[in-house]
């Protein structure tokens, strides 16, 4: 049997010996193409080829491109043959061989090097394409009864984009034998059903379409083909669905085994969705694209997302994507290396996301049954914008996904109501600023009047027995909240630090006696009571409620690395670039620091590193660290920092550091400077004027940076096919090679030009004894076309230059005129004036030479045509 590896290998083999040359599949984020969320097809990478916008340094190529498409989304895994990622196989011409030999190979390839039975081929060609017709069925003798013709809609493609090469095109189908068919008599390739499988497109560009949707016919006809590596490997290995061929089928067993569940019945099309899902979120990963909230990190977020509810289906109860991502290394990681060394991180994302959604994933199915049993109750089909916003807000359901749950009951979602929701909330969003501060700021006040203050207990505890003092819904204090609302709660005593001196406030859960729990995502406080912002998470919170308050311990002990590293850093400085040196303002969270101070220059890369080796130093001496209240005049003998222009009390809190550091601060810190870890500084800046910025990170900041770094590293490795050690060298090499080749455009374009010159000089026109030269250009800009006149008054005698040319999306102009023509009436700045408003600008000169530029390029010819008119208007 052929392995899927197999027709890899062959499929470039097959072109290679038919002069193609073989080109790494691009990333699946597509560079310099704004209009394409990923690559779609294996020609994205050529499109400038296509277009003719660069030279060609060869003029036949063959990929395997990776790509993501997921206009499909909602099919993958209940069809045999749908996927979000998969690998193209494609042969190009640009401006090389035409429909004959496209034609020919794909025919060769199929039926020759994997002898696919002739008689079980079908193809489909464009509705008037009788040229493609012809040479299916006259020159490689297929029978005119297995020839469709289709629309526009099926059997024309492109552009990749917004803009792009595009053109009629020819398909083959495999019949897959009655049995998978609808079993209707007009059953052929374009029907929906699984009987004709469509493998190989084959498309004939012709023409180029703008961004207006125009069409133009492109300088050179190109070929550009896809062939599903998936779906050729069910054809080849004789199996009914992509799912069994060899390789997915690996990651089918892998689930199966793994969640315990058979491959039958409605499990089928959830194992293959988390299949499918898994193998895009790895490369999609890899090649830079995370889940988010927007654009190409959403399409990421709801190709997960759905593989939850799958796996949910299949009883996943513990993230499991994640772990599917060493499986998709193992079978693809030879092929394509940079998903090996992406793997830990894309991991540790995804595992990330996993716990984030599972959290709400199942209340959210709870909501959504509720709405399906209501809708049944009141005869409705479709589940209302409102709702479906609800369940995205809330629980982080995919309005696409709601749709397709409603599918499969039979209902539908109000999309149009759904966009609007999502419309009002972005509304909001610009406003709630003004608005939750206003509202924070009236809470704050009401809860800052209750009670005499909050007692800290942080410094010694990282969980505290409480009760609940007041809490507030952010209009109002209310006596309780309910679940799902977001709120404020103030507590007699807590252990979460409330943000102040630079240390971000702490997060965590407040918990209930009867297990209610209320989620603290920040903690702020109003002179001395301390408030608790966040949302219940679980039952009802009320008043005077004994509870637990627990902080996040680790976010917590990050951060006390991070504050303590200040100190470390700030005695440095002064060590370094002198006593001058006072802090002027801090923030420290988990995930890094930020010190501001009086320095009036920049810092040299020399200070820096010594500044980065003591506090490294003084961390590795394990210095313990202490803290003590005392007066402030008595802390000022000490010797302790205080921070630039801050107000302090009568009494004081003094952190030092060994014999190192002493500061007033009121933070939280670990108690010995061995617990920072590591420190390393990653910016300096100037913040305002004789102020300086130090940015720098700890422990887990490295540990992050450090990834991140590794990842960057080891794709520019295999981008650049280069040891780590030779990617610089690499890189340079490149660039001086790009360098040479421009020089060698700029040469070739000035040649080029120049060459057509005899034959347009022949081919004009006279008029009165003078000869009118007029011509269009793409690419030549304003000097070459200067240049070029020039050459041609030195040939002509009497003779009248009118040019024009597009050059990086503008026109330019140029008429000119010799001294005969000039004498015999000709005048270069009145044809010019006419003639520039036609491409959208303006100008002006002397009788012999004039030039003008604009803003429409399209309009060019326009503009030559009308320059002739004028002219001979003014000569007779
Ligand atoms: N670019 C063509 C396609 O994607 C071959 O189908």
């Amino acid at each position: 049997m052929l392995l899927v590896k197999d027709l890899r290998d062959s499929y470039i083999e097959f072109f290679k010996s038919k002069q193609h040359r073989h080109i790494h599949s691009s990333s699946l984020v597509p560079k310099d193409d704004p209009t394409l969320l990923f690559t779609t097809a294996g020609m994205v990478q050529f499109k400038p080829m296509f277009a003719g916008t660069i030279p060609l340094e060869y003029t036949r190529a063959t990929s395997i491109q990776k790509c993501l498409r997921t206009s499909d989304l909602e099919n993958v895994g209940r069809t045999k043959r749908h996927c979000t990622f998969f690998e193209m196989l494609g042969n190009f011409s640009f401006g090389d061989y035409f429909k004959k030999e496209a034609i020919e190979y794909a025919w060769e390839y199929s039926t020759v090097v994997l002898r696919l039975p002739k008689d079980r081929i079908w193809v489909s060609v464009f509705e008037n394409d009788d040229e493609a017709f012809n040479i299916w069925n006259k020159t490689v003798g297929v029978p005119a009864e297995r020839i469709v013709r289709l629309g526009k809609a099926d059997n024309f493609w492109g552009p990749a984009g917004d803009s792009g090469a595009c053109g009629p095109c020819s398909e083959l189908y495999i019949d897959k034998g009655p049995q998978l068919g609808c079993g209707k008599p007009d059953c052929k390739p374009g029907c929906d059903c699984e009987r004709y499988m469509e493998y190989w497109n084959i498309v004939f560009n012709q023409y180029f379409q703008d961004t207006d949707g125009r069409q133009t016919p492109l300088p050179q006809t190109g070929i550009d083909t896809g062939m599903g590596l998936e779906r050729l490997a069910t054809i080849v290995q004789d199996v009914e669905s992509i799912f069994q061929t060899n390789e997915l089928k690996q990651l089918v067993d892998f689930v199966c085994r793994e969640l315990n569940v058979k491959y039958e019945g409605n499990n089928i099309p959830a194992v293959n969705a988390m299949v499918e899902h898994a193998r895009s979120l790895t490369f999609a990963m890899t090649d830079g694209a995370y889940p988010s909230n927007e654009g190409r990190g959403y399409v990421l977020r709801r190709i997960l997302r759905r593989a939850l509810r799958f796996g949910r289906m299949l009883g996943m109860k513990e993230p499991f994507v994640y772990r599917m991502v060493d499986e998709v290394v193992a079978i693809y990681g030879s092929y394509y290396p940079e998903i090996v060394s992406s793997a830990k991180n894309v991991k540790n994302v995804l595992e990330g996301e996993e716990r984030r959604f599972l959290e709400t994933l199942e209340k959210g199915i709870d909501r959504l049954d509720e709405i399906f049993a209501a809708l049944s109750k009141n005869g409705s089909g479709k589940i209302s914008g409102h709702d479906a916003f609800l369940l995205y807000d809330t629980y982080g359901f995919p309005a696409e996904m709601t749709s397709e749950m409603a599918m499969e009951k039979g209902f539908s979602v109000d999309m149009e109501e759904f966009s609007a929701e999502m419309e009002k909330q972005r509304e909001r969003g610009k406003q709630s600023w003004k608005g939750a501060d206003n509202a924070f700021e009236s809470a704050m006040t009401e809860l800052a009047k209750i009670g005499s203050g909050t007692v800290f207990t942080g410094y010694a505890e990282t969980e505290t027995a409480a009760t609940v003092a007041a809490l507030s819904d952010g209009r109002q204090v209310i006596d309780a909240l309910k679940e799902g609302m977001k709120g404020y709660v103030v507590l007699d005593k807590t252990a979460f630090y409330a943000e102040s001196g630079g240390q971000s406030g702490d997060t965590g859960e407040i918990v209930f006696g009867d297990g209610a729990v209320f989620v603290v995502e920040d903690t702020k406080k109003s002179s001395k009571t301390f408030v608790h912002h966040g949302y219940v998470k679980k039952g009802t919170i009320r008043k005077n409620e004994p509870v637990s308050a627990r902080i996040d311990i680790v976010r917590r002990s990050l951060i006390k690395g991070n504050h303590s590293a200040t100190h470390l850093l700030q005695a440095a400085l002064r060590q370094v670039l002198g006593d001058h040196v006072k802090q002027a303002g801090s923030f420290v969270d988990a995930d890094r620091l930020r010190f501001d101070f009086s320095h009036f220059e920049a810092m040299s890369v020399e200070q820096i590193d010594r500044v980065e080796q003591i506090v490294n130093t003084k961390i590795w001496e394990n210095l313990a660290v202490s803290a003590k209240e005392m007066k402030i005049e008595e802390a000022l003998k000490t010797g302790a920092m205080a921070e630039f222009g801050e107000k302090y009390g009568e009494v004081v809190r003094v952190v030092s550091m060994g014999e190192f550091s002493r500061e007033f601060c009121g933070g939280t810190h670990v108690d010995n400077t061995g617990k920072i870890g590591v420190f390393k500084i990653l910016k300096e800046s100037s913040p305002g004027a004789g102020m300086r910025r130090i940015e720098g990170v700890t422990l887990k900041g490295v540990a992050d940076r450090y990834s991140s770094l590794e990842s960057i590293v080891s794709a520019l490795a295999a981008e650049f096919n280069a040891p780590e050690k030779d990617i610089v060298a690499r890189i340079k090499d490149l660039a001086a090679e790009n360098k040479s080749l421009q020089k060698e455009i700029q040469k070739a374009k000035s040649a080029n030009l120049a060459s057509n010159l005899d034959t347009m000089i022949a081919e004009a026109e006279e008029i009165a004894g003078i000869k009118i030269i007029a011509q269009t250009f793409d690419g030549a800009s304003a000097d070459d076309l200067r240049v070029l006149a020039d050459t041609v008054r030195n040939k002509v005698q009497s003779s009248v230059v009118i040019f024009a040319s597009s050059c990086d999306g503008k026109a330019s102009l140029l008429v000119a005129a010799t001294r005969p023509a000039v004498d015999k009436g000709a005048d270069a700045g009145a044809v010019i004036k006419k003639i520039a408003p036609i491409v959208g600008g303006g100008g002006g000169g002397r009788k012999d030479l004039a030039q003008a530029g604009g803003k429409d390029p399209s309009k060019m010819k326009d503009a030559v045509a009308e320059g002739v008119t004028v002219f001979k208007g003014i000569i007779k």
